[in-house]
């Protein structure tokens, strides 16, 4: 007198359909100007400055000037254009002039475009006086156990006085990741003093999770 197992099935399709899987593209995005040492378009920082706004894995990186002109036809060296790191043109890389201004995009899965992302409430849990600004995700659950998604997509991280994207600041971070949360050392920092921040994380909204 037993019951069915409860069972989940999958197929195997062709390589085309796989390949013809819909995306998208994020919006165009461009936080630098060659005014220093070259237009930094890096991914970790565009994160940092646009929470959310960036798929975890991007498919591929699109980039141009802010006038609309391919890569090309600017004659820069580039340093840097991958979907896993961003854009990056170095000053010193040029033979003649400087970088143009650059603005990049990136392609996505399509649920990413289409699924919206349910924020949780800003967490500051620990202070920079000890060894460091301590916002671990583990830390966070025991404070608030029902506060915080199983898995969280995104993380945002601020200074809590000027609301500075963390990835703006120059520091290091020791921990940095949705899945784990935020951790700044004092020891890593130049200064031996890591900035007061807060965290918080972007969520699959619940009436969209599985
Ligand atoms: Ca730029
Ligand atoms: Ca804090």
């Amino acid at each position: 007198m037993g019951k069915c197992r409860d069972y989940r099935v999958r197929f195997q399709c062709p390589r085309r359909f796989c390949a013809a899987r819909p995306k998208c593209w994020t919006a165009w995005f461009d936080r630098d100007n060659p005014s220093g040492t070259g237009d930094w378009e890096t991914l970790i920082a565009l994160r940092g400055e646009n929470p959310g706004k960036i798929c975890n894995n991007p498919l591929q990186i699109h980039v141009q000037t802010t006038s609309g002109a391919s890569v090309a036809s600017t004659g820069n060296v580039i340093a840097v254009s991958d979907k896993n790191t961003g854009f990056i043109c170095k000053n010193s890389n040029q033979t003649q002039g400087s970088c143009k201004d650059y603005r990049v995009r990136f392609q996505c899965p399509l649920d990413f475009c289409i699924l919206p992302v349910c924020w949780t409430k800003w967490y500051d849990r620990d202070n920079p006086s000890g060894t460091g600004d301590w916002e671990s995700l583990s830390d966070l659950r025991r404070q608030d156990p029902k506060g915080i998604c199983d898995r969280p997509l995104y993380i945002d991280v601020v200074t809590t006085d000027t609301n500075t994207p963390f990835t703006s600041t120059g520091q290091t971070h020791y921990v940095y990741s949705p899945t784990q949360g935020f951790v700044c050392r004092n020891q890593d920092q130049a200064g031996r003093r890591c900035h007061d921040y807060k965290v918080r994380f972007g969520c699959p909204c619940p009436c969209f999770s599985p």
